[in-house]
């Protein structure tokens, strides 16, 4: 059996690689990182992913980061679990790749700034950062939320990781005061998300670390804008 564990803490985009490490019905354990103690900028923790970064994802002893790298090389390990759809054609696995990247590259740092516009600019200006943040998303939003009016999962009739990536940045961003509502095509994928086995799986994973943050008093609370 490969041993995998999962680098994560709740409500992270660790979600992304848990829900799809379900999906896949691979056994992996998580190991639950504690912001609050700085543990993701500890030596211990850099010997895994030097740049003190969640998800980090250590299978047959090699440690892998970047949420893209992971799903990638998820998809090539278990290719029976359908990670991302079927191509030997290089022009389509490119463009697979530019929708991942579009999840981590270009809505992943809108959403931190609408999640923690603090982490951006003094107390005073947090509300712009904030503002900014959902004025750059609407373009985004209303793209994704046009493309799933036509089709359930991002690639149509046929689930994959993409939409695990979706799901975890519209539930972030509907945490912080989005407008999610705005967005209908997109909550309803919300909800087909939450009805499937492998994301209630990962999600009752992301409970449990929650509950052990709580009884050790470590859970981080973003200030309201
Ligand atoms: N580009 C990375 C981003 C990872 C990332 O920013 N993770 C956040 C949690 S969602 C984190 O570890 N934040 C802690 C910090 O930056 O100190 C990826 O896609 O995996």
């Amino acid at each position: 059996m490969t041993a995998i564990t999962l680098y994560m803490a709740p409500g992270t985009c660790a979600r992304v690689p848990a829900i799809a490490l379900e999906e896949a019905g691979v056994d992996f354990e998580t190991q639950l990182i504690r912001f609050m103690k700085g543990q993701h900028k500890s030596p211990d923790y850099k010997k895994i992913n030097p740049k003190g970064k969640i998800p980090a994802l250590v299978i047959e002893g090699e440690a892998l980061t970047e949420n893209v790298a992971i799903i990638t090389y998820l998809n090539q390990h278990f290719p029976d679990a359908k990670l991302m759809p079927k191509t030997e054609d290089a022009m389509e696995k490119a463009r697979q790749l530019a929708d991942l990247c579009f999840c981590s590259a270009t809505l992943h740092p809108i959403v931190t700034r609408i999640r923690m516009p603090h982490f951006f600019a003094s107390e005073e200006a947090a509300k712009s950062v904030w503002e900014k943040g959902c004025d750059s998303m609407h373009e985004y939003f209303s793209m994704i939320d046009e493309r799933l009016g036509k089709q359930p999962w991002w690639y149509g009739e046929s689930w994959s990781a993409m939409d695990a990536y979706l799901f975890w940045i519209y539930w972030r961003v509907e945490g912080a005061e989005y407008p999610v509502n705005n967005f209908p095509n997109f909550s309803a994928h919300k909800s087909r998300m939450e009805q499937r086995p492998a994301v209630q799986r990962a999600l009752a994973r992301e409970a449990d670390a929650m509950a052990q943050l709580e009884a050790e008093g470590l859970v981080f609370t973003p200030k309201p804008v």
